[in-house]
């Protein structure tokens, strides 16, 4: 894999079925409407627009399994946009995915392990997202990506890519989790997934924990990948999320963490999700994500 390429391919997953609300398939628009393509070609990069992968939009609630809401779009999307990645990334571009809901990790994540063995994910996100179809209440596939990219889900999800091709849970941290469903808790527990709360970023600060979280998933690893959940913010700095839970990770603690991955170096890939303009208030939440991405690419480093 091309760590720290200076291509990067920009691709678009107008994707709302995963989640619980409506509005966050109009992300990419929002997002590219504050011409985050510019803004990382500012820091010399070459950026290619790839577009958006389609998605049948209009999709009636009867998919295969009740359970699990538009399990078969949702499936499908991201078997093309795991399709998209492994390609882009063949050309030597790193992938830089815009959601949608947090469902096309999915297909980001399986991309990219066609490519890269052994990956690191830091997950930062305000939830774990590692329910499964036996622990899910809502049915939303949003709240399932990580358990599927661990191997441990649906069959329709899990096999995307190959199933063979999963994480391992001891390269994977959860930073900001402040919601976590108690199917969840014993799921995170017997995978021994590294997850800092809230709690652990005020006791120990974000260096601190950012610095175990680098080493787990560098460890051993090819590199890592950033999962982006604008909802692992605080709601007052980026209100434009379908689930959005108080005491956040805050500006400040983002952009640091942003640069210190950019500082460390080794980033793989990157997708940044749940922005949902519908939902925001003057396209604030649309805009944290774009100072995020120019942070995580070094934007304020000197
Ligand atoms: N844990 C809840 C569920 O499974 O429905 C909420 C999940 C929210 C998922 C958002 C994308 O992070
Ligand atoms: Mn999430
Ligand atoms: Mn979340
Ligand atoms: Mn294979």
């Amino acid at each position: 894999a091309t760590k720290n390429s200076n291509d990067i391919s920009l691709i678009g997953v107008p994707l709302q079925l995963g989640a619980n609300r409506s509005g966050v398939d109009m992300g990419p628009t929002a997002i590219r409407s504050l011409n985050i393509q510019a803004r990382l070609e500012a820091l010399g990069f070459r950026v290619r627009d790839w577009g958006d992968i389609e998605v049948n939009r209009l999709q009636d609630r009867c998919d295969s399994d009740e359970k699990l809401k538009y399990l078969a779009e949702i499936a499908r999307v991201n078997t093309k946009l795991a399709e998209v990645v492994a390609q882009e990334m063949g050309k030597g571009r790193l992938p830089l995915v815009i959601g949608g809901d947090h469902s096309i990790a999915i297909g980001t994540i399986k991309g990219v392990l066609q490519h890269v063995n052994k990956l690191g994910v830091i997950w930062f996100d305000a939830h774990s997202d590692v329910n499964t179809e036996f622990t899910t209440t809502s049915g939303n596939i949003h709240g399932m990506s990580l358990a599927v990219l661990l191997g441990h889900g649906h069959p329709s999800l899990t096999s995307i890519g190959g199933a063979h091709k999963k994480l391992d849970p001891r390269n994977v941290v959860i930073i900001g989790a402040r919601s976590i469903d108690p199917g969840e808790r014993l799921f995170l527990k017997e995978q021994g997934i590294r997850v800092f709360t809230m709690h652990d970023i005020d006791k120990y600060g974000m260096k601190t924990v950012m610095d175990e979280a680098l080493e787990r998933v560098s460890a051993g690893t090819d590199g890592f990948h950033l999962s982006l959940d604008l909802d692992g913010m605080d709601p007052r700095e980026a209100p434009g999320v379908g689930t959005p839970v108080k005491g956040g990770i805050s500006y400040r603690e983002s952009h640091f963490a942003m640069e210190y991955l950019h500082e460390h170096g080794a980033l793989v890939s990157a997708e940044i999700v749940e922005v949902n303009p519908m939902l925001d208030v003057n396209n604030k939440t649309a805009k944290c994500a774009v100072d995020l991405a120019g942070s995580l690419f070094g934007e304020r480093i000197l």
